[in-house]
């Protein structure tokens, strides 16, 4: 319970305070992922007023149409992580190749999403921003290599989402459990709203999109018709709540509890949600929290990844809605 009004500010030089030899950097790039969701957050407020709203006319890497409001989020983050020299690369969904800043010394190498789940921006449906922060490893006299950013997810620095909702809400972590801020548009400031959230052990939520059911691992439509079986001792059957947008329905998990699954299906083999910028910062986040994020084989965080935009089938949650899923997952191999 916080009972006196903390700045984002505040808070990241607060948290920076308490490491001895601490260089600032990664709270000033905390600082500019900030200011960039707020401009972000104000567009995406007004976008139903202004003709901002609609189809850009292109496509991304992944064959999806690109909307205006992606483009103007995209070009915003992108210039808040250049802003600094502290970012030596850059990884957007929007964009096919990495992109390498004149900052080639900069520490950081940066994944981000800028505008998730946009293809519900025309129905006026929460979206979110999605953002994965690693150290390279490289000496910093050198430009940063691709295998810079070619890290497990267990070595993120930070990472953390904005969710555009009713409120506008920054949540992230560096490692040492999850903060969330809510945006107070009057004074234009994130006001930290939990210091240590904690996602509840267990609840009987569930968050798939099932039109996909016929393209699911045995083990996880075994385990999705186990949760819909009546039986009240174990609080079946669940509920689902499906938005259909990432950041929507973790943000929802993390506070409420449940599970949020997105399994491989017909149309993607080896799911849909990208490892780098959609399943590992929001798997960081719901670890930190106390919960799992597993993609059926083991952590998904412990993945090795091989390229920058490569996909993962993803399950997270609450660690016993977790753990139930996979007994199944092991049962039905
Ligand atoms: P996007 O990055 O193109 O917006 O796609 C990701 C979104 C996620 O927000 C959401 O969880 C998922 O796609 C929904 O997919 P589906 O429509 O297949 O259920
Ligand atoms: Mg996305």
């Amino acid at each position: 319970m916080i009972n006196h009004l903390i700045t984002l500010e505040e808070f990241i030089i607060r948290s920076q305070n308490r490491f001895d030899g601490a260089t600032g950097e990664l709270s000033q790039l905390l600082r500019d992922i900030g200011l960039a969701a707020k401009i972000v957050s104000r567009e995406v407020n007004k976008a139903g007023i202004t003709n901002l709203l609609g189809r850009h006319g292109s496509e991304n890497v992944h064959g999806e149409s690109v909307k205006e409001l992606d483009v103007f989020a995209d070009e915003q983050i992108k210039s808040a992580l250049a802003r600094s020299g502290i970012v030596s690369m850059m990884i957007s969904e929007e964009s096919n190749e990495l992109i390498r800043l004149e900052s080639s010394s900069g520490k950081y190498i940066v994944f981000f999403d800028p505008l998730d789940g946009s293809s519900n921006i025309d129905v006026n449906v929460s979206v979110g921003t999605i953002f994965s922060i690693y150290s390279r490893k490289s000496p910093r006299e050198e430009p940063a290599r691709e295998s810079d950013a070619l890290q497990r997810g267990d070595s993120q620095s930070a990472a953390g989402y904005v969710l555009y909702g009713s409120s506008t809400m920054l949540v992230y972590t560096t490692g040492m459990g999850v903060s969330s801020f809510t945006l107070d548009p009057s004074i234009g400031e994130f006001m930290l709203s939990d210091d240590d959230i904690r996602i509840p052990d267990f609840n009987p939520l569930y968050s798939i999109n099932e039109g996909n059911a016929s393209g699911w691992p045995v083990g996880v439509k075994e385990y999705i018709s186990y949760i819909k079986q009546v039986d009240p001792e174990t609080m079946r059957p669940y509920s689902l709540r499906y938005i259909g947008s990432m950041v929507s329905d973790l943000h929802r998990t993390l506070l409420l509890g449940g599970i949020f699954l997105y399994p491989p299906n017909v149309s993607n083999p080896q799911g849909k949600l990208r490892l780098m910028y959609e399943c590992n910062p929001m798997g960081y986040i719901i670890e930190q929290a106390g919960g799992l994020a597993i993609d059926g084989k083991g952590s998904v965080l412990e993945t090795v990844p091989q390229s920058i935009h490569q996909t993962a089938p993803v399950y997270m949650g609450s660690r016993k809605n977790v753990e139930k899923l996979q007994e199944f997952l092991r049962r039905y191999g």
